[in-house]
């Protein structure tokens, strides 16, 4: 076959593959992004390496940082070096699949209580679930006592995915706990698929919860006195919350979630709200197949930003520091699968502008700002790294 037919037929596959492609992908209100041009201005340094699949970092008053590790453990980060030594007292876990140990989040009054909330997997490989605890950091750091778990969602459900799962203080002292809806087919939960437990208002799968300090229910939570509703729940329709981040000035909550086969999403919430999964997504099944033929439907919400294909979204950031004075007011969310940083630029009314990308070249599990004003992500590797991003002069792009 000579060299121009050989080119004609690559040609051809491309243009085949392509239309494939947008036959498959849902249109609707939103349109979806997919690459997007890269950022400028910016630096990246390794603070510690040697991090276990790290999953969350959170900064205590006097500086250190803790970083959760997925299979269990507890780091800490002092002057720069990782202490050997993990702090000890964590529960049991089932440190397996997309479970283990994941999000962090110091109580408001941490200086006074010393008190670390976190959010694990547990139970067993047949019937498991997201569960929040808290334990008292002792003072050097070395261990937690008091260890308590104050949630255990319900309904249990099998196999060892999407549990979620990122926690966020509000500022009337309440917290946000996001749930994913149990499992991709054909996993099961009460005799149905289990992401249809994301519409279910009696199911605390594919869902953001509201829960006050010590795990109880607030009596001003959307769904509070109606009947057949779990009174715990905030938001609903969810597949796999990922990234959760508050905008202080203005008070909106974003969260950015999975799709399964692009559709990922970057949403605004507000309580009570319905976000559509199944039954409004821009996301198809792994194998192709129709999950919705609807993106959206009357009572459900829109995502604010969709990515097609796939970001595989992780880590949410809303920023504010002085590092970057141009990105304040932007959101930084984090991607496993295109293993880069998206900035996404905020209007003050919170429209989406635009996004830029950060290149990390490794799976980015979470981003956070330091107490420094500057950009800090967590790579998900067995010998993961704590990486520092901070502003270099406008002579290009980033390195
Ligand atoms: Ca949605």
């Amino acid at each position: 076959m000579s060299l121009r037919a050989r080119l004609c037929l690559v040609l051809l596959f491309v243009v085949v593959v392509g239309l494939a492609w947008l036959v498959r992908t849902p249109s609707g209100p939103v349109k979806p992004t997919g690459l997007a041009p890269l950022a400028s201005g910016w630096q990246v340094e390794t603070v510690v390496a040697g991090l276990a699949h790290p999953w969350a970092v959170v900064w205590l008053p006097t500086g250190e940082a803790l970083i959760t590790e997925k299979a269990g453990r507890l780091r800490v980060v002092r002057d720069g070096r990782l202490r050997e030594e993990p702090v000890a007292g964590l529960p049991d876990l089932l440190g397996r699949g997309h479970g283990g140990l994941m999000d962090l989040a110091l109580h408001p009054r941490f200086a006074e209580n010393r008190l670390v909330y976190f959010t694990f997997g547990g139970g067993t490989p047949e019937a498991n679930s997201t569960r929040l605890a808290r334990g008292r950091l002792s003072d050097d750091a070395s261990r937690l006592t008091d260890v308590t778990v104050l949630h255990t969602v319900s309904p249990l459900k099998a196999g060892l995915q999407h549990f979620g799962s990122r926690l966020l203080w509000l500022p009337d002292g309440t917290l946000l706990l996001a749930v994913g809806d149990g499992g991709n087919p054909p996993n099961q939960v009460d005799g149905q698929l289990a992401r249809e437990q994301a519409q279910r208002l009696d199911s605390q799968l594919g869902k953001v919860l509201r829960l006050r300090e010590d795990g109880s229910v607030p009596t001003d939570n959307p769904f509070v006195g109606r009947a057949g509703a779990d009174p715990h729940l905030w938001t609903y329709g969810h597949r796999n919350i990922q990234g959760l981040a508050r905008d202080p000035a203005s008070g909106r909550i974003w969260a950015n979630e999975h799709g399964s086969r692009g559709g990922d999403e970057l949403n605004l919430l507000s309580p009570g709200r319905n976000y559509g999964w199944p039954r409004a997504t821009y996301s198809i099944e792994y194998t192709f197949g129709t999950i919705s033929r609807h993106t959206h439907l009357p009572g459900m919400e829109d995502p604010q930003v969709v990515w097609t294909p796939a970001q595989a979204p992780s880590g949410l950031l809303f920023y504010t520091g002085t590092e970057f004075p141009g990105w304040q007011g932007d959101l930084f969310s984090g991607a496993l699968k295109r293993k880069e940083v998206r900035r996404i630029d905020l209007d003050a009314d919170g429209r989406v502008l635009r996004q830029e990308s950060i290149p990390i070249g490794a799976r980015v599990r979470d981003v956070r700002q330091g107490p420094d004003g500057a950009l800090y992500v967590l790579t998900d590797e067995p010998a993961g790294r704590l990486l520092r991003l901070s502003s270099r002069p406008a002579t290009g792009s980033g390195s």
